[in-house]
């Protein structure tokens, strides 16, 4: 497949979107096998039906590294509390927030879990997402969680779409164990984990390091047992407190800090360390009226990147629009729309340790949106509007 008479945002290099006016790309048995200015395409990739998109811009396949799309139910009731004056951390410990989730997932059948998760899915999609990430953590016992991966997993054979699991087994105590946090981790998430690790269930180990969830010693264990079996880690961490989950995730390497609205410039220092990315969820701040801003200057100045997801949970982050998101980050964190657009493909990738997309090159999946903008601004810039013009997934589409 030859694309010619396009605007292409690479992302290959680190100036102005890696921007190539009038360029071509090639794909090839689902790899971009070159791409550049048309006037430099090589003789043996010319082709009389090359399709011309008429000045179109071409970005990466879009990447949603952050999500929770695999769940039963809904928490408009908890919208409406919200809206009376309770806080999301009340309702939680009167046990709605993610418990009110869990008992809706526990008693979904497969099919039920799947038809909703799909339904999320294929908005991503609509959009040019072409790699999702999907979390557990409202199941809280072993069959419900492994059921979630599987339905998560299954998401990515049904659809056209790469999709990296994370096991999320400890996101909040479930009721069975109130008052005892550690024996949940120790006799529930840690076995869980090697179960999931066994079936070929986990791309990666999360967790909720927070005052209505765990502390970040609880989560050195839940990180202890996923190091050991060779699993990379992540962290939701400083959502709505300071309790040293950014810290921590640095220690174990991991491959993101999520949320991180109250992480400090050490904290920042710790990631970029590490090498870690930092996860911006601008549709959970938006959503729970936070007012505390991740320390976006620090992630700057200490060059870590800045990947930007929808969070897409039934509580904190009811979004299913990664190009909101885009939008929501530049108006409420001042990103740029480069720093957004390059959050939801280079560092998104990053942020999943994945080093074969997120970029337009040589070898890297032929994974490509179209979008019917002359301009990639465009994409964060305007809210509610879907330009995408063509989807191209592992080279089809
Ligand atoms: N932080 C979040 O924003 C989601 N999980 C988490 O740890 C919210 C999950 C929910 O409210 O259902
Ligand atoms: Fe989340």
């Amino acid at each position: 497949m030859l694309l010619t008479n396009a605007r292409i945002a690479t992302f290959a290099t680190s100036d102005r979107y890696g921007l190539i006016e009038e360029g071509a790309v090639a794909l090839e048995e689902g790899s971009i096998a070159w791409v550049g200015p048309l006037e430099e395409l090589p003789k043996r990739y010319r082709s009389n039906n090359a399709e011309d998109l008429g000045g179109r811009l071409v970005t990466p396949g879009l990447i949603d590294c952050h999500s929770h799309i695999v769940f039963g139910g809904h928490r408009a009731a908890e919208f409406e509390l919200r809206l009376e004056g309770a806080s999301y951390e009340e309702i939680a410990r009167a046990g709605g927030g993610i418990g009110s989730t869990v008992g809706a997932t526990r008693v979904a059948t497969d099919a039920d879990l799947l038809a909703g998760a799909l339904t999320r899915a294929d908005a991503l999609i609509a959009e040019g997402v072409t790699t999702l990430e999907i979390k557990s953590g409202y199941g809280l016992d072993t069959e419900t969680e492994l059921r979630m991966l599987r339905v998560a997993r299954e998401v990515g054979r049904i659809r056209n779409l790469t999709v990296k699991t994370s096991f999320l087994g400890a996101h909040a105590v479930p009721l069975e164990y109130s008052g005892r946090a550690d024996a949940y981790i120790d006799e529930a998430v840690i076995p869980t984990l090697r179960a999931g690790h066994e079936e070929g269930l986990l791309d990666a180990v999360d967790g909720f390091c927070e005052g209505i969830a765990f502390d970040p010693a609880q989560m050195a264990r839940v990180f202890d047992a996923a190091t050991s079996l060779g699993l990379p880690v992540k962290l939701h961490a400083e959502q709505l407190s300071h309790l040293g989950g950014t810290k921590l995730a640095a220690e174990y390497g991991a491959l993101s800090a999520d949320h991180v609205e109250y992480a400090t410039e050490n904290d920042v220092i710790a990631l970029a360390r590490a090498g870690s990315a930092a996860v911006l969820l601008p549709g959970a701040y938006y959503t729970l009226r936070e007012t505390q801003m991740p320390p976006i200057a620090a992630f700057r100045s200490h060059n870590v990147p800045m990947a930007v997801a929808t969070d897409c949970n039934p509580g904190s982050s009811p979004l299913a629009s990664l190009l909101l998101a885009m939008n929501m980050a530049c108006t409420l964190f001042r990103l740029t729309p480069e720093e957004a657009l390059a959050g939801a493909t280079v560092n998104a990738a990053r942020a999943l340790g994945l080093t074969n997309r997120g970029m337009l090159r040589s070898g890297a999946c032929a994974d490509l949106a179209v979008w019917d903008v002359e301009t990639p601004a465009e994409l964060a810039y305007r809210i509610g509007f879907n330009p995408l013009h063509r989807r191209i997934c592992g080279g089809e589409g």
